[in-house]
């Protein structure tokens, strides 16, 4: 297929962009961190989303190097941030349980002269579906980097409850389905509020993401949600526009 040749050419010339999305603490209102997101120009083709072309790349083998990339690239822009700034890369199922992972981040952080404390991971619940048992083995060995974990798409997967239990998350990020509706549907505002709640009693920070409308970020507030994430803060854009982003949201 085209785009599988043109996928591996991609990762060999390393033609991918990251681009940032803020993440806001409501008790300071300030910018606490961004979203990395990663972004494929393709020459015909225009952008592919991510959401495109990181299955392809599972299925080809090509999401070692691809994901190592995202982290030292990610790495490497946030040494050049404030020190209060974290950034958070998402990392695949296939990513997570290779290896080479606890030593990627490890040579990321090193080589950008990144404190661990500033790198936050995003795990979906699916990752952890697929592998129970290996998980905690693997999040202690990110947490003694001093990496964060943060459990990402939470109330999507499967058993979110127990698993929120067994495995040490620093923070949940409530899946943007539960914030569209959080005005329109009285469920989904019982549902925010019990994580945030849950969250709160677990020691572990909530962010809501998918965050669209004054409505939906008045309610949060209200819920006491730390974090907020969504085009109404702003969307992702290219690591240039963020020195002026911030002058606009701090
Ligand atoms: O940025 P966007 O909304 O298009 O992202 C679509 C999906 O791709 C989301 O689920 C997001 O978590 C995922 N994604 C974005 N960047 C990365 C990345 O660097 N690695 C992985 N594994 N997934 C990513
Ligand atoms: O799976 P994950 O949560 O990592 O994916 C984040 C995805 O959500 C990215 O594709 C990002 O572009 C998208 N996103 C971020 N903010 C919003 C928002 O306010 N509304 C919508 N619809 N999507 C958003
Ligand atoms: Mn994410
Ligand atoms: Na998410």
């Amino acid at each position: 297929r085209e785009l599988e040749r043109d996928l591996r050419e991609a990762v060999a010339d390393e033609a991918f962009e990251l681009h940032y999305q803020p993440i806001y603490d409501l008790s300071v209102e300030r910018v606490c961190g961004f979203e990395a997101l990663l972004r494929w120009k393709h020459p015909k083709r225009g952008t592919v989303s991510p959401a495109e072309f990181i299955p392809l790349a599972e299925e080809l083998g090509l999401i070692i190097p691809l994901g190592e990339w995202v982290l030292r690239a990610a790495c490497r822009q946030a040494s050049a941030w404030p020190d209060e700034l974290k950034v958070a890369v998402n990392v695949s199922a296939v990513q997570f349980t290779s290896a080479r992972l606890i030593t990627a981040v490890r040579e990321a952080l090193q080589t950008a002269g990144l404190p661990g404390r500033r790198l936050e991971l995003e795990i979906t619940e699916s990752v952890l579906v697929a592998n129970p048992g290996s998980t905690t083995a693997i999040l202690h060995s990110l947490k003694s980097l001093g990496v964060r974990v943060s459990m990402d798409d939470f109330g999507t997967g499967y058993s979110s409850l127990s698993y929120l239990r067994s495995f040490p998350f620093d923070k949940i990020k409530i899946d943007q389905s539960f914030v569209r509706d959080l005005n329109a549907s009285e469920g989904s505002g019982y549902i925010v509020r019990a994580v945030i709640g849950l969250g709160a009693s677990l020691g572990m920070t909530t962010t809501a993401e998918g965050v669209e409308t004054p409505d939906q970020l008045q309610r949060l507030r209200a819920e006491g949600c730390d974090e907020v994430q969504g085009y109404l803060i702003s969307r992702p854009v290219p690591a240039g526009d963020l020195p002026a982003l911030l002058r606009r949201l701090n």
